[in-house]
């Protein structure tokens, strides 16, 4: 059985519990990353833990461990579980405290790292792309949530996956209240669009994805125009590939939005280079 790290110590998944008195619980009141493990290396480690210490110095939580110390319980909770390849959710929580949003009441934020396998989107969808629709839902604003604070505060995402999943697609494109195009419910968007490689800027609200940056420094590497700018869904309808990016969904196309063929309908040769680079640079076997 998996072992969970709660604050220092392990417990089998079966008995990992923390208190219904947590804030995490009580009020989304924490941070989180999702990592990746390829072929036994914890991938972009220090760039999640980096993130990790932002989102919560944003709301001002203070992690009682150093990133060094933080670091290390990580690789002591992929040691314990000895998963080759999986997934690691790292969580920060304001932790125990009373009934009341008041952060002064949680004297001692929680960490626990969960270390398993992770569901992926069905393996024919990154052969075949899959479907993605708008959703109606838009992204928080920056100025309400900053999207780029990884926190506990999901609910945007999943009324806007819910939508997806009502039209019977895989994702929901998210807009801003400028009708501009953000990012997915869980993943980053790049659109290949007259012999340019673009991504929305984070100023719109998406997040700082880390699969995003290495998407566009292997793109830049390959020689491609790579450019961070605003775009409408006009831009995305018309563009000539389209293909999304996390940690979770790694890189995979998308062939229709809201209806409409991306390019010819199939992945395009663009996206099926950067897939192919991009399982070079996890060092995935
Ligand atoms: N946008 C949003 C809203 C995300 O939640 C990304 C972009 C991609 O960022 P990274 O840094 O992963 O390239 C995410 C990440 C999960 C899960 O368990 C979700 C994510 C990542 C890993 C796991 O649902 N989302």
């Amino acid at each position: 059985m998996m072992q969970v790290y709660i604050d220092g110590k392990f417990f089998p998944k079966s008995k990992a519990n923390i208190s219904v008195y947590d804030h995490g619980f009580l009020y989304g009141d924490g941070v989180f990353e999702g990592i990746r493990i390829y072929s036994d290396n914890i991938f972009m480690l220090d760039e999640h833990i980096n993130r990790l210490y932002d989102s919560a110095k944003a709301i001002r939580l203070k992690i009682p461990l150093s990133k060094t110390e933080l670091r290390n319980a990580v690789r002591q909770a992929h040691k314990v579980n000895g998963l080759k390849n999986g997934y690691v959710r790292l969580i920060v929580t304001r932790g125990v405290g009373d009934l009341g949003i008041d952060p002064k009441k949680c004297p001692k934020p929680s960490i626990i790292i969960i270390v398993n396998k992770i569901a992926l989107y069905p393996a024919e969808l990154y052969k075949k792309g899959m479907e993605i629709i708008t959703a109606s839902t838009q992204r928080t604003p920056v100025s309400a949530l900053n999207p780029q604070i990884k926190s506990m505060n999901y609910l945007n995402n999943i009324l806007a996956n819910i939508e997806a999943v009502n039209a019977g697609a895989n994702e929901a494109l998210m807009l801003n209240s400028s009708g501009n195009v953000v990012e997915c419910s869980g993943d980053n968007i790049f659109i290949y669009r007259n012999g340019t490689l673009i991504t929305p800027p984070t100023s719109t609200g998406a997040l700082d994805g880390i699969t995003r940056r290495i998407v566009m420094k292997i793109a830049e590497q390959e020689g491609l125009s790579v450019k961070e700018l605003i775009f409408s869904k006009y831009e995305v309808y018309t563009s000539d590939e389209c293909f999304l990016t996390g940690t979770a969904a790694e890189l995979i196309p998308v062939v229709k939005v809201d209806g409409r063929d991306i390019g010819n309908g199939k992945p395009g040769k663009i996206t099926r280079l950067l897939i192919n680079k991009f399982k070079k640079f996890t060092g995935e076997k």
